[in-house]
């Protein structure tokens, strides 16, 4: 090979040796150097992020059944998926009571919407939050193939789940099944995989368009707003979750946190929770040292009920309308916001925006302006790139901690002395 031609591919020698989280940030950090220098052309690459974020959803359905299947299929003891659910379900609703109130401190101490005394056109009219009999009862599907179709992941969920323990029930009539989703799920792994490969080129183009969207001008003045919810998620992750981590699972959080980067980064990027599903399905495997009889079960339920970020977010924009528009918040409107944010952070999707959808409910259900939904609008692909992260890293925490809990998980990746596997 030519002296030159050796020199010139010198740059793709250096990315080739990069790990896949390092080449993930690199093509963050390049795609919001991009999109500031090309400005809003720099959309013209979004169709390529749309793409990666568009394979990454196409390996959702098919993985989360598949691994669900075979998940609850190597779990012969039905009384421990019971017992696996009420602990998910345990700390989800934890963390996320410490998420709104940690939103509601950062607001009140922020004050992001003090002194732009908007005048509201109309005072909005009060909505009920969907009751949670509702939410409960709609979870069972009526079609489990139009479920699969329309990819309703909380009906996929409970279907794969019945399917499980039905073919447990079966015993040896069951094998075939077991073997064909196993190793159909086996080849969504590897899926996973080949797609997470073109992350940092998917990562790139998302930066860049977000970047060259929104520029540096129109940040300015919602500057506050993402500060505070940046500052209140990483509190939150870092301090909550670490803690959690620490405290409760006696794991070293700064090896959790290391192992978790892949993750976060997708989830940062593509602001879909469901997007990243077959990224945290395959890092709790892979790097946390989950099994994936609990992995397969906990992950695609905590990223479909599970949204800490989301509801730290509604927290601090619900103060933000308050203060922007002069209304000032009894200690009942605070636990209305607490209440209905919990409500609206299980219903939200993990889909881009939807934090924003169920932000108009919680402010009609409180009273204040819906309009106040218009403010955050502009910048809302940004705070959903945080809050989305949170989401995740929540999601992973908790299927870490039940692996701890239930004496399942490796610590051999813990194994800077730190971890214990108590018995007790
Ligand atoms: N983007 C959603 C998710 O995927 C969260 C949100 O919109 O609030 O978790």
């Amino acid at each position: 090979m030519s002296a030159t031609l050796h020199t010139l591919l010198t740059p793709w020698r250096i990315w080739r040796r990069l790990a896949l989280w390092q080449q993930i940030v690199a093509g963050m950090a390049l795609g919001i150097v991009v999109g500031i220098v090309l400005g809003p052309s720099a959309t013209v690459l979004k169709p390529i992020g749309t793409l990666f974020v568009n394979a990454i959803k196409m390996l959702i359905v098919p993985l989360v059944f598949c691994s669900l299947i075979v998940g609850v299929t190597s779990i012969k003891d039905s009384q421990k998926m019971g017992r696996i659910g009420i602990k998910a379900i345990a700390f989800y609703l934890i963390s996320t009571a410490i998420a709104i109130s940690l939103g509601l401190l950062i607001g009140t101490l922020f004050e992001p919407g003090a002194g732009m005394d908007l005048v509201a056109k109309e005072q909005a009219a009060t909505k009920e939050a969907p009751s949670f009999i509702n939410t409960l009862v709609s979870i069972v599907p009526q079609n489990p193939v139009a479920a699969l179709a329309s990819g309703k992941i909380l009906q996929i969920i409970v279907f794969a789940a019945a399917l499980g323990v039905a073919l447990n029930l079966i015993g040896e009539k069951s094998k075939p099944a077991v073997a064909v989703f196993t190793s159909l799920a086996e080849a969504m792994y590897k899926l996973t995989s080949l797609v997470m490969t073109l992350a940092p080129y998917g990562v790139f183009a998302l930066m860049a368009s977000i970047a060259g969207s929104y520029g540096l001008a129109v940040l300015e003045k919602l500057m506050i707003v993402i500060v505070a919810v940046y500052i209140g998620c990483a509190l939150h992750i870092y301090g909550c979750y670490g803690l959690f981590i620490s405290l409760i699972g006696r794991l070293n959080p700064a090896i959790f946190f290391k192992k978790i980067i892949d993750a976060q980064s997708i989830a940062f990027t593509s602001s879909s929770s469901s997007g990243t599903l077959p990224v945290s399905l395959r890092c709790s495997e892979e790097k946390l040292g989950v099994p994936k009889s609990i992995s397969s079960f906990v992950l695609p339920l905590g990223a479909t009920i599970n949204m800490d970020g989301t509801a730290l977010y509604q927290g601090v924009t619900a103060l933000f309308v308050a203060q922007a528009f002069g209304i000032d918040l009894s200690l009942a409107d605070y636990l209305t916001i607490i209440t209905t944010a919990t409500l609206a952070s299980i219903g939200t999707a993990g889909v881009p925006g939807a934090g924003l959808i169920m932000l108009t409910l919680v402010l009609t259900t409180v009273g204040l302006p819906v309009e106040g939904v218009a403010l955050i609008a502009g910048i809302d692909r940004i705070l959903d790139m945080a809050r989305t992260m949170v989401n995740v890293s929540g999601d992973l925490m908790v299927t870490t901690l039940i692996s701890k809990s239930e004496q399942e998980l490796n610590l051999e990746i813990y194994s800077d002395g730190s971890a214990t596997n108590t018995t007790s």
